[in-house]
Order: structure tokens, then C-alpha cells, then sequence
């Protein structure tokens, strides 16, 4: 069994959660927020057998887009003057960020 923990956008997760659902995935969805950015995103918990590790990924792949986002300006207070970035600038997260993690053990009570 393998625990794959996907972190997606938001704007994404609705989506995606309706999808695992239809293709019969238990999933648990955490709101978490992205250390860079510092905005929200989410984070979904998906417990699998071994051999559904790649439908899934096809699911998370179809579900998930990769979106430019705008970062504000770095204030300088209280920072170094020398990182302070006066324009926003532009980055690419990506549409989903997996880890898939092997399972020693798995119980429902
Ligand atoms: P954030 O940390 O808010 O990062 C958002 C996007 O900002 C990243 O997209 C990346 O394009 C950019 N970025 C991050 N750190 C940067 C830096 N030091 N300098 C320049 N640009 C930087 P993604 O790589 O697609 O990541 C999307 C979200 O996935 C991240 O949100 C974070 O919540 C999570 N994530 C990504 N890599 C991770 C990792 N190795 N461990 C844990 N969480 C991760």
C-alpha cells in the first residue's frame, strides 16, 4: 500500500475531489498554505493500493493545472534592504506537487 500526498492549488481541489470520488479513491483533503507564496492550497491525503498509484496520478495529472501566479512585492521592513524586491514578480506553481510514500501498516477501527 502506498500513501500519496498531492499538494494542489485550490482553485483545483473541487475538481479533483469529484474526480477521485467517481473513479472510487478515498481521499482526505487538508488545507495547508505554501511556504513560499504563503497562500492557501491544498493538500490531499490518498491511500492506495500499490497498483493504483499510476490511475491516480492520471486523475491528479487530469485535474490539476499549472498556473502563473504573481508574488507581491517583498516588503523590507524589519528584512535586509539588499532582498528587497520593489515589483511583483512572476511565478509558475505547478498544477501538483506528489509524494508517494510506501505504507507499513493500515488499520480501520
Ligand atoms: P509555495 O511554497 O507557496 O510555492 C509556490 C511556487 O513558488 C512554487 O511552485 C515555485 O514555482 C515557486 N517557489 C517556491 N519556492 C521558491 C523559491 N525559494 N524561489 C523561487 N521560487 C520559488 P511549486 O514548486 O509548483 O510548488 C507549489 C506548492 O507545493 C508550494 O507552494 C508548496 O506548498 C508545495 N511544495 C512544493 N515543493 C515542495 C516540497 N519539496 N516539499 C513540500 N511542499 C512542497
Amino acid at each position: 500500500m502506498k500513501l500519496i500526498v498531492a499538494v494542489i492549488q485550490d482553485k483545483d481541489s473541487g475538481r479533483l475531489s469529484d474526480a477521485l470520488v467517481e473513479h472510487d479513491f478515498q481521499a482526505t483533503k487538508l488545507a495547508s498554505t505554501g511556504g513560499f507564496l504563503k497562500s492557501g492550497n491544498t493538500t490531499f491525503l490518498i491511500g492506495v493500493k500499490d497498483e493504483e498509484v499510476t490511475p491516480v496520478l492520471e486523475v491528479i495529472k487530469e485535474n490539476c493545472k499549472s498556473r502563473e501566479q504573481l508574488v507581491a512585492p517583498i516588503s523590507p521592513m524589519g528584512g535586509n534592504a539588499d532582498s528587497y524586491v520593489p515589483y511583483p514578480v512572476e511565478v509558475q506553481v505547478g498544477g501538483a506537487t506528489v509524494f508517494i510514500m510506501p505504507v507499513d501498516q493500515f488499520e480501520k477501527f
